[in-house]
């Protein structure tokens, strides 16, 4: 993604992922939240043309590149740009079910099976305190690695590329879910796009 910043298109309508992510849920997180987050980047950069030259995914990628005064600001808005915009792909009014080939047998390699794997995202996702994301990414010798980052962080400034994202944040179910949490959880495993993680898994190998 390349500065000036613009909200990404969903690929599908507000209410696609009913009932499981509610349709008003889905026009605050994207108008109001992910808009919030561009707006805020692009006047953080704004008298930074060094910056506004890299994409976003190369500057949180190599946090050493963003001025000091501007880093925390950087990796707040950046990361809520970014990581909102690879959420919207992990879902799918077709989604759902198990992943399948080459990423289920990586899923396979690295946590013993797929239910296994899906307990321990469940877990996880229940354990993380506060806001924040769960991720599926690779690490630098090709192996899957899950693991959590706080508010708008991403794998991608420890060097690893990230292939599922999953948001904890409250205002990604409060409306609908309130504080359950866990429900919120066993509703998304019916919209995951595995398609796109796969995809996301070959193009990172
Ligand atoms: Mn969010």
């Amino acid at each position: 993604m390349n500065y000036p910043y613009k909200l990404p298109e969903l690929g599908y309508a507000y209410d696609a992922l009913e009932p499981y992510i509610d349709k008003e849920t889905m026009i605050l997180h994207h108008t109001k939240h992910q808009q919030a987050y561009v707006n805020n980047l692009n006047g953080i950069l704004e008298n930074h043309p060094e910056l506004q030259k890299l994409p976003l995914e190369a500057i949180l990628g190599d946090l050493n590149v963003i001025p000091a005064s501007i880093r925390q600001g950087v990796i707040d808005q950046g990361g809520g740009v970014l990581n909102h915009t690879m959420f919207w792909t992990m879902m799918s009014p077709r989604g759902g079910g198990e992943p399948k080939g080459a990423l289920l047998e990586a899923i396979k390699a690295n946590f013993g099976s797929f239910d296994a794997f899906r307990d321990q995202f469940t877990q996880t996702a229940k354990k993380l305190f506060g806001s924040g994301w769960v991720w599926i990414s690779l690490n630098k010798d090709g192996k899957l690695i899950m693991s959590t980052t706080p508010n708008q962080e991403t794998p991608l400034s420890e060097g690893m590329k990230p292939i599922m994202c999953f948001d904890v944040w409250e205002h990604a179910y409060y409306l609908k879910y309130q504080n359950r949490r866990p429900e919120y959880i066993d509703a998304w495993w019916h919209i995951v796009n595995w398609d796109q993680i796969d995809e996301n898994y070959r193009k990172a190998e």
